[in-house]
């Protein structure tokens, strides 16, 4: 094993400037330090608690797994299912299968009193090519154990969508079965042009199997916008580990409705921003010389890759170990591996994992009390703009991916600071269950910044002058998400003050388009034949807050501009002032932030505090809250609709879990999940409500996204802080904090109040794990 051990002996650090301590704390330090060899264990396991419950929101175990798939198979279900290996898509096949969202109904008295567990089942999604009417069918499978008493039933009850848990064959996930079926009539036209596309880009494409073949075709998203007919919108890029920089300036667009493939058809060929209906009338635009590759591509990709480039020179000192956050103290968090439960400094929570949407946390309590009952992300969208069918048509519901599956394995110093705890993830996977070693990191960081400070009396006027400053941590957990182009990095942390935060980063190669001369308005050009092409994220995520219990409300706080006048100054007559108009929302909806924020929204619960006001935490806005751009493309119509505002209240609901449905991206017209149902009217007042927001960015490309995307600039974040939820700030009870009285006059000298919690006089020792990548595990 390769292990590298990198020793740094940490003195006692510089004491605060404004005052020394005294000598006797600078004699104790340094003596612990030379007489102790002791390490400061920053890979000691963090301690073990056991969770009040088992987890009741936990995967489904790998035997059931196994046990649901073969009473799927075995005939007398009469699902008439194929190995989907052999399948294609004509048979019915398992497409996937994942762990049923449990019921908040029946979780609530597993969790907060005598109740019994709540029974697991599992989510299946079967491709039933077969039938008459061929359909994508989701279904349930539970109780579980299998045994007697478990059932295989259609899941509806978790859509609104006229069809429920069925989607049409021309919607359903356009998976290599699906590719297959129309691959002949791509070959067939791109056979015909080879000469063409060989002179004008050296590239040719004889299907993605034959050894000539030297561009790859990508379909991106939608393929259909209301399940009746169906396209393909093909676009080509050479081969290689940065393809996604290298695409090249031709697009085939297939008529591909139903599932007879002799009357696929060819809509027509894109490019030099020109539509072709026919092979023939691209030819003959050919042999007019009137189509050309002005700014052709490179095929060589080096440029393109994330690793060190000595032609960009070195940086003085660059050569030092960089500034780390590790856990110096030991680690401050106690974690129930078995049931993903964690509690740190008051905080507790449990997590979870599913395949289509990754990273869960239920019952966020904080000393306690419950603040959130859940926390997931929803969806992950992108948009793109442009003239030319990829960028201009162009949108993505990551959901439809399945993100769980690709949360992969973290970077220790790198992706997590050294000595995080890392923990592995699992879903199904046909037969069984695939295991991505160390893809979700666990780990406590300095903030920064301390929670609060004041310095205190000038020293004539108290006698002495005072100094408090608080140290400021949070436990952060995080995982990324490499979905096809693009690394999401999804962070949420727990703040030492009582707040939570949720932030997204991005990286990953942009989405390029071929440079085109006069499509500036979409994007600069990052390269000789790229140009970074324009578009929206949005990241809608669902905050289940049960403020203590579940009969909440939204209250919202606006700040009120009035004209008012002083009696003790009448000469200045009537001017204005600010006023707090506070106010309960009534009724479910969809909302903005307010122009220059000037209306507080917060989640609040009829129990009052020591003061009388009414216990609660309030949504704070942070960067780059933004709502999808476009409200009305045919691209992005009612599938999305949870991504065009900033935040919205709905009331909670066994029968509305998620706000989107995993394959809805090609159901625009007709979605299987129609979030705006969401909003019939009902009251939001004092009942069990949930918040919706939405985290992204406006992605104005640049050059700087070359090789990759920032995750310092593309980032998103909001944070819930506590309002009136206690009776003071949560920090009087940190001890990691100093109190220092410097004392003026004749006698002078300091009083250095520590409790107890010195400067670390340990000796740091690093492993070196970071290089390695763990495989993904199939069980
Ligand atoms: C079962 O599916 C196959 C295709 O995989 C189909 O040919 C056959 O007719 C189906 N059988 C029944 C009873 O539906
Ligand atoms: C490509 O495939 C063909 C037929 O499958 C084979 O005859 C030929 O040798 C292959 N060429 C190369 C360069 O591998
Ligand atoms: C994580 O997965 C690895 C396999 O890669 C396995 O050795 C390890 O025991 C797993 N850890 C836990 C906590 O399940
Ligand atoms: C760019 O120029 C071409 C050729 O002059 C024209 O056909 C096309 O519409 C232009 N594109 C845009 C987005 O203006
Ligand atoms: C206050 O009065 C001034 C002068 O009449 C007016 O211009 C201003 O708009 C008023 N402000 C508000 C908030 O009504
Ligand atoms: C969850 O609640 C819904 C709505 O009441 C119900 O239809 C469904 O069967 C429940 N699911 C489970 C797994 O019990
Ligand atoms: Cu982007």
């Amino acid at each position: 094993m390769l292990t590298q051990s990198l020793a740094v002996a940490i003195l006692a650090a510089a004491a605060p400037a404004l005052a020394r301590p005294d000598a006797g704390y600078w004699k104790r330090a340094i003596s612990s330090t030379l007489n102790e060899a002791r390490t400061c264990g920053i890979y000691d396991a963090a301690p073990s608690v056991k969770a009040p419950k088992v987890n009741p929101w936990a995967q489904i175990t790998n035997e059931d797994t196994v046990a649901v798939w073969d009473l799927l198979h075995a005939p007398e279900s009469g699902l008439n299912l194929t190995d989907p290996a052999k399948a294609e898509a004509a048979d019915n096949y398992v497409y996937f299968m994942d762990t049923l969202h449990t019921n908040k109904t029946a979780v609530l008295p597993y969790i907060d009193g005598e109740g019994a567990q709540p029974a697991k089942y599992a989510r299946v999604v079967i491709f039933e090519g077969a039938k008459p009417e061929p359909v994508s069918q989701e279904y349930m499978v539970g109780p579980l154990p299998v045994g007697p008493a478990t059932k295989i039933e259609k899941l509806d009850y978790i859509f609104n969508g006229e069809k429920r848990g069925a989607v049409p064959y021309n919607a359903r996930y356009f998976d290599d079965k699906r590719s297959r079926l129309s691959e002949p009539l791509l070959i067939s036209v791109m056979s015909e042009i080879a000469d063409i596309t060989e002179a004008l880009f050296g590239g040719v494409y004889y299907g993605s199997s034959d050894n000539r073949t030297n561009m790859v075709a990508a379909t991106p998203t939608p393929v259909s916008l209301d399940g009746s007919t169906a396209f393909r919108t093909i676009m080509f890029r050479y081969p290689g580990l940065a393809s996604y920089l290298t695409p090249i300036d031709l697009y085939v667009i297939l008529d591909i409705t139903g599932l007879d493939a002799s009357k696929y058809t060819l809509r027509g060929i894109v490019t030099n921003e020109r539509f072709f209906p026919t092979v023939a009338e691209f030819r003959a635009a050919y042999d007019a010389g009137e189509i050309i590759n002005e700014f052709p591509q490179t095929r060589d990709q080096e440029w393109a890759l994330l690793k060190l480039r000595e032609d960009m020179g070195v940086r003085d000192l660059e050569d030092r170990l960089a500034p780390q956050s590790i856990e110096i103290g030991g680690k401050r968090y106690k974690l129930d591996t078995e049931n993903q439960y964690v509690e740190f400094m008051g905080w507790s929570f449990y997590m979870a994992f599913t395949r289509t949407l990754g990273l869960f946390f239920y019952d966020i309590k904080y000393k306690g009390e419950r603040v959130l009952y859940e926390l997931s992300l929803q969806e992950a969208a992108a948009q793109y703009a442009g003239f030319q069918p990829k960028a201009a048509n162009t949108v993505y519901q990551d959901t439809y991916y399945s993100i769980g599956t690709y949360s992969a394995t973290l970077l220790e110093g790198f992706d997590c600071p050294f000595g995080a705890t890392m923990l592995n993830v699992s879903y199904p996977e046909g037969r069984g269950t695939e295991v991505h070693p160390q893809a979700v990191c666990l780990y406590e960081a300095d903030s920064g910044y301390p929670v609060a400070r004041h310095r205190t009396g000038a020293s004539n006027d108290y006698g002495f002058s005072r100094l408090g400053s608080v140290k400021g941590s949070s436990l952060w957990a995080r995982h990324i998400a490499t979905i096809g182009n693009y690394d999401y990095m999804f962070n949420y942390g727990f703040h030492v003050d009582g707040s939570i935060e949720v932030e997204v980063r991005a990286s990953g190669y942009l989405q390029s388009s071929p440079y085109y001369k006069n499509q500036s308005n979409f994007g600069p050009r990052i390269y000789e034949g790229t140009q970074g092409s324009y578009h929206d994220h949005v990241l809608t995520f669902k905050a289940d807050f049960d403020i203590l219990n579940t009969k909440n409300s939204l209250q919202v706080t606006d700040l009120f501009v009035k004209n008012q006048s002083q009696p003790w100054f009448p000469e200045l007559g009537t001017f204005e002032q600010m006023e707090l108009h506070a106010h309960n929302m009534k009724e479910e909806q969809m909302f903005n932030w307010a122009p220059n924020n000037q209306a507080m929204y917060a989640v609040v619960s009829e129990e009052t505090n020591k003061w009388g006001e009414k216990r609660g935490y309030r949504i704070v806005p942070g960067k780059s809250n933004i709502h999808l751009s476009i409200h009305d493309s045919p691209f992005s119509k009612k599938q999305s609709t949870l991504l065009k505002s900033n935040l919205a209240v709905t009331r909670v609901h066994d029968t509305e879990p998620y706000g989107n449905s995993w394959q809805n991206i090609h159901l625009s017209y007709a979605p299987q999940q129609d979030f705006a149902k969401f909003f019939d009217g009902e009251s939001v007042e004092n009942e069990d409500i949930a918040l919706w927001f939405n985290l992204g960015m406006h992605h104005f490309t640049r050059s700087e996204d070359v090789p990759v995307t920032l995750f310092s600039e593309a980032v998103s974040n909001i944070v819930f802080a506590p309002q009136n939820f206690n009776e003071r700030a949560q920090e009087g009870d940190l001890r990691n904090r100093r109190w220092i009285i410097a004392k003026g006059g004749e006698e002078g000298g300091l009083e250095y109040e520590d409790h107890g919690i010195e400067m670390p006089t340990c000796r740091i020792e690093l492993e070196e794990p970071a290089t390695k990548v763990l495989p993904i595990v199939k069980l």
